[in-house]
C-alpha cells in the first residue's frame, strides 16, 4: 500500500512476486523482524480504532441522552469534577504507551544488534546506482544499474540477493552524498552516509521458493536519484551461492568488443577509482590514459615498457614491479580475475588513447 500512495513501480515491474498491484493491499513482510514491526502496527491500530469508537460512541450517547427535551428546559446539575474518573482515562492510556514504547524499544535494538554469525554484506550508495559486495564470497558485485534490464530487459540482474533463513548484516556507506537504503519488505530503511558505516540486520523468512522484492534510495540525492531502485532477490540457502556466482559473472556478451567487455571489467573491479582512463592525471595509482607503449619508471630504477605482460603482472602481483613514486596501495587481483577478464582489460587498456 505504501508503495502505491508514493507512485513507485508496479511489482510486475520490478520483480516477480506474489505482490498484489491493489493499492490496499498490504505490503508482504519477509523478515521476522518485519513481522514484529507489523505486529506493533497492528496493535497500534487497533487500539486507536477502539478509542476511536469508545470517545465517538460517548459523544453519540451523550448527544442523544442530554438532547433538548421536546418541551421546555432541564437543567444540568452543576458538575464539579470525578477524581476517579480522570485518574482512570490518564492511568489507563499511560499503561498502554508504556507498552507500545516498550514493544517498540525492544524491536529497534533488536534491529540493530545482528547476531555474531550474521553474514556481512557490503553496500555502497554514489550517484546513482548501488554497489553490493560480498565479502565472504571472494568480494563479487552486484550493482543496481540495471535492475530494471533498462536494454530490454536481456540484462536485468538483482541488486541484492540474499539467502532464506541466514542473518544478513548490512554495511552501508556513500561515495557521495547521503543516500538512503530501503528494503520496504524487510521494513528497514538507514542512511549511507559517506565516511561512515551504518549497520542493520534482518534474516529472511524461509518459503522455499525464489521471490524478488523492490527496494530504493529513499533519501533524495539529486537528479536521478529516482533511478537509484533495484530489488532484492531472496533464495533458498541451498541456491544462494550459486545464484550469486551466476548473477555476478562477468564475461562477454554477443556482439561486444574484447574492448567494450574490458571496460565493464575494469568498472565492476573497482580499478576506477585509483586510475584515471580519460586525462593524465594521478589519482592514488597512475593514470593509464595513453599508458599503453609508455615507458614506464620503475621504483627499484630499471625501466620498462607498458606491454601485455608488464599490465597483466600488475595486475595480479601489483607489488612485482612498483612505479616510482607510488605507494603499495593496489589490491592484487590474483583469483580475483580470469584469464578472459584479464586479456579484455588488456584490450580496454591498450585502446585509451
Ligand atoms: C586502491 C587503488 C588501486 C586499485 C583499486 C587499482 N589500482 Fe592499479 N595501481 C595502483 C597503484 C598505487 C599503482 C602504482 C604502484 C604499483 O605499481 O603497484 C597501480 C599500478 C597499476 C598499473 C601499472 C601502471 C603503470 O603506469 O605502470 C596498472 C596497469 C594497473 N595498476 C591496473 C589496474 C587495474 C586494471 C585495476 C583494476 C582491476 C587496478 N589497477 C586497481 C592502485 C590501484
Ligand atoms: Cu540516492
Amino acid at each position: 500500500m505504501i508503495l502505491a500512495l508514493m507512485g513507485a513501480p508496479k511489482a510486475s515491474d520490478v520483480g516477480t512476486a506474489p505482490m498484489s498491484d491493489s493499492p490496499w493491499a498490504l505490503l508482504p513482510a519477509m523478515s521476522k523482524n518485519a513481522q514484529a514491526i507489523d505486529d506493533l502496527y497492528v496493535f497500534i491500530t487497533v487500539l486507536c480504532v477502539i478509542s476511536f469508537l469508545m470517545v465517538v460512541g460517548a459523544m453519540f450517547y451523550f448527544m442523544w441522552k442530554y438532547k433538548k427535551p421536546e418541551s421546555g428546559h432541564r437543567k444540568t446539575h452543576p458538575i464539579t469534577h470525578s477524581g476517579r474518573l480522570e485518574f482512570a482515562w490518564s492511568a489507563i492510556p499511560a499503561v498502554f504507551l508504556v507498552v507500545i514504547f516498550a514493544w517498540g524499544e525492544i524491536g529497534f535494538v533488536e534491529q540493530f544488534s545482528p547476531p555474531d554469525d550474521a553474514m556481512t554484506i557490503y553496500v555502497t550508495g554514489q550517484k546513482w546506482d548501488w554497489t553490493v559486495r560480498y565479502p565472504d564470497f571472494n568480494n563479487r558485485e552486484l550493482n543496481s544499474a540495471n535492475a530494471l534490464g533498462k536494454d530490454g530487459g536481456e540484462d536485468r540482474k538483482p541488486t541484492l540477493i540474499v539467502p532464506e533463513g541466514v542473518p544478513v548484516r548490512l554495511v552501508l556507506t556513500s561515495r557521495d552524498v547521503i543516500h538512503s537504503f530501503f528494503i520496504p519488505v524487510f521494513r528497514l530503511k538507514r542512511d549511507a552516509v559517506p565516511g561512515r558505516y551504518t549497520t542493520y540486520w534482518f534474516e529472511a523468512i524461509e518459503s522455499g521458493e525464489a521471490r524478488e522484492y523492490p527496494l530504493f534510495c529513499t533519501e533524495y540525492c539529486g537528479d536521478e536519484h529516482s533511478s537509484m531502485i533495484g530489488y532484492v532477490r531472496i533464495v533458498p540457502r541451498a541456491d544462494f551461492e550459486a545464484e550469486l556466482l551466476e548473477a555476478t559473472k562477468l564475461e562477454l556478451k554477443d556482439g561486444e568488443t574484447m574492448e567494450q567487455f574490458g571496460g565493464r571489467v575494469f568498472k565492476s573491479s573497482g580499478c576506477p577509482s585509483c586510475h584515471n582512463v580519460d586525462n593524465p592525471e594521478k589519482k592514488t595509482g597512475p593514470s593509464l590514459f595513453q599508458a599503453w607503449g609508455r615507458t614506464e619508471q620503475l621504483a627499484d630504477g630499471s625501466s620498462i615498457q607498458i606491454d601485455e605482460n608488464y599490465v597483466r603482472e600488475s595486475v595480479l602481483d601489483p607489488t612485482a614491479k612498483m612505479v616510482a613514486g607510488y605507494a603499495p596501495q593496489m589490491p592484487a587481483f590474483a583469483g580475483r580475475l580470469n584469464d578472459d577478464q584479464l586479456d579484455a582489460l588488456i584490450a580496454y587498456i591498450r585502446s585509451l588513447k
